[in-house]
């Protein structure tokens, strides 16, 4: 199987509990390769669109208020067959559910205050990615070296989905 990017995400409650590290410990220690990462905090407009798809759930106003509550910690991790891995590293969505070693069951409080985010398919994957990272060509091999075409003309287009233009093409 080819290599896969998921997204993934160490959630507030986790980090304000200084998990952080080990939880990066475990990704590592499972065989993921940590592509990109960085510490943010959501605001309110990109949790409900990261979430749209909860938006009539009971529990998304309460949903949204936590993810925004605290930084977080985005990753987007490579393995083969990473985005089953990682929500089977990630466990149940509740913590009472949750197997043994895995990472809800070490670190989760609750089934809303759970530890950490995966991506469930290769479509939430390459969007969620794109949300967060901005990453909206993800190229089929994961090369996620940054663009340096700055070009938007037809010829370069084929590789490259930046909108500013190079000083050849333009
Ligand atoms: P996630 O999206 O955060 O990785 O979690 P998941 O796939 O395991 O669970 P999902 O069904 O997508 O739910 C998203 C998040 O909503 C919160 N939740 N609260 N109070 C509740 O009954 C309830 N149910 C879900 C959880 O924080 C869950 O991770
Ligand atoms: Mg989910």
């Amino acid at each position: 199987m080819n290599k896969q990017l998921t997204f993934a995400m160490i959630k507030p409650d986790a980090v304000a509990a200084n998990n952080t590290g080990k939880i990066i410990d475990l990704i590592e220690k499972n065989g993921f390769n940590i592509m990109m990462m960085d510490k943010v905090t959501f605001n309110t407009e990109l949790a409900e669109e990261f979430y749209a798809v909860h938006k009539n759930k009971p529990f998304f106003k309460e949903l949204v208020n936590f993810i925004t509550s605290g930084p977080v910690i985005v990753m987007a991790l490579e393995k083969e067959n990473a985005i089953a891995d990682w929500r089977t590293l990630m466990g149940a969505t509740n913590p009472a559910d949750a197997k043994e070693g895995t990472i809800r069951k070490l670190f989760a409080k609750s089934i809303g205050e759970n530890a950490v985010h995966g991506s469930d398919s290769e479509e939430n994957a390459a969007q969620e990615l794109d949300q967060v990272f901005g990453l909206s060509d993800l190229a089929e091999d994961f090369d996620l070296e940054e663009c340096e075409l700055d070009c938007d003309c037809d010829e370069c287009d084929e590789d490259c989905d930046c909108e500013e233009d190079c000083d050849e093409c333009d």
